[in-house]
């Protein structure tokens, strides 16, 4: 794959973030390209590291016909980790995902787990390790978003994967899937610590509108996240920036070792979330004791943007209202916000109507990071109580 190198990035204490890169070719075999300002990663290499990265799959009432396009999409050596919300009753869909699942392994053989959110086996392996985060009063495990991807970031530790990405299943062009996770690993083979994320961004997002196919450049939540995410950069760097691209990028991978480390919020606040905790919490040089090799190694962001459009389902105006709330909620009540930066956001929700007078974006509800998890334990408590865990492997 050719890339253009990253030729700018930002330092913000331990982590370096680097300015969006544009994949230049998809598929390379050369190593020589010659160009200082073209960064080359070969196939082989790419190929070689697929089978570290388990592909996490969040779902809740998706058109089976996407979520067949994905598996079908996601690369052959890349285990798949399912985490579906999916209705099990009146109709039960959950059911027939099981048994596209089943089909889909029957013909490739490719390695899946694949499990439901609200299986009680899973929150009673939560509930006797102590990580009551993510589950309700009654003990069952929250919907959400960033609950199902907590669910598939300890399915794959448990698989021994050394990164976790996800994709989302709501995809309509299944050769973008496969692009994204090439993508993602090259992110990889171009960082150089433990703690690497790779987050995508999309060169268009077409929209079907009265003249055709029309091919937006932004969606408009990802668009005011990202100025706010820039926003906040500049609150704790004091020099503005435009450099984050992908601050709601559903899209995005990690190293397993970043991903343990790491608090999450829950519901479509969690990716935002990540950047906001991370700058927060390694911006600055504090407490360095307690995150010792992560400072001494620092963190580095990717950031690329794909080849592919992004086509996915349009779930309406209320979600995308939703999606900006949240996403501000999470800055807005970022420690890094400043009052004037707080009062632009209000401004900003009053003015698109999301935010009436005197109220507050909701401010995110936090689980803690995973590595307080005996993965071992609770993996077998899963496997030992869960009803909906199937794996295909051969
Ligand atoms: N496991 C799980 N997945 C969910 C839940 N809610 C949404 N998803 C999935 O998360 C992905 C992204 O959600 P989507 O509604 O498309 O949001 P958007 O693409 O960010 O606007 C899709 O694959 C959804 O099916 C949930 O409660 N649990
Ligand atoms: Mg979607």
């Amino acid at each position: 794959m050719l890339l253009e190198a990253p030729v700018y990035k930002e330092l913000f204490g331990a982590i370096e973030i680097y300015e969006v890169q544009k994949v230049i070719k998809l598929d390379t075999q050369t190593r020589d390209v010659g160009s200082f300002t073209v960064k080359n990663i070969p196939r082989e290499d790419i190929y070689n590291i697929l089978e570290d990265i388990a592909i996490v799959v969040p779902m809740k009432n998706e058109k089976l016909q996407l979520v067949d396009g994905v598996l079908k999409a996601i690369p052959h050596q890349c285990p798949i980790i399912l985490v579906s919300n999916s209705k099990r009753e009146g109709p039960n869909l959950f059911k027939q995902e099981v048994d596209l699942v089943k089909h889909f392994y029957n013909l490739t053989h490719s390695k899946v787990l694949m499990v439901h959110q609200k299986d009680a086996g899973i929150a009673k392996a939560f509930q006797e390790l102590g990580y009551t985060d993510i589950l309700d009063e009654k003990g069952t495990i929250r919907s959400g978003k960033g609950e199902g991807m907590l669910i598939g970031i300890l399915l794959a530790k448990s698989l021994g994967a050394k990164y976790v990405g996800f994709v989302d299943a709501d995809n309509y062009i299944p050769g973008s899937v496969n692009e994204y996770v090439k993508d993602y690993a090259a992110g990889f083979l171009m960082n150089e610590t433990d703690y690497g994320m790779v987050r995508l961004s999309w060169r268009h997002k077409p929209k079907v509108g009265k003249r055709g196919l029309y091919f937006r450049k932004w969606g408009r939540v990802s668009e005011i996240t990202n100025r706010y995410m820039n926003a906040l950069i500049g609150e704790g760097t004091n020099f503005e920036t435009s450099i984050i691209v992908t601050g709601n990028a559903g899209e995005h991978a990690m190293t397993i070792k970043l991903a343990e480390m790491m608090p999450f919020s829950t519901g479509y606040s969690i990716e935002p979330f990540e950047l906001a905790f991370l700058f927060e919490r390694f911006g600055v040089w504090e407490n360095i004791e307690e995150y010792k090799e992560v400072y001494n190694q620092g963190i580095e962001i990717f950031q690329i943007e794909t080849l592919n459009p992004h086509l996915h389902e349009e779930k309406g105006k209320e979600h995308v209202a939703d999606m900006i709330l949240s996403s501000l909620g999470v800055i807005y009540h970022s420690k890094l916000a400043s009052n004037r930066l707080k009062e632009q956001i209000l401004e900003d929700l009053k003015l698109h109507g999301i935010l009436k007078e005197g109220e507050e974006p909701p401010k995110p509800r936090i689980m803690r990071p995973i590595e307080v998890i005996d993965a071992d334990k609770w993996m077998k408590i899963v496997e030992d109580n869960a009803e909906t865990l199937f794996k295909f492997e051969v």
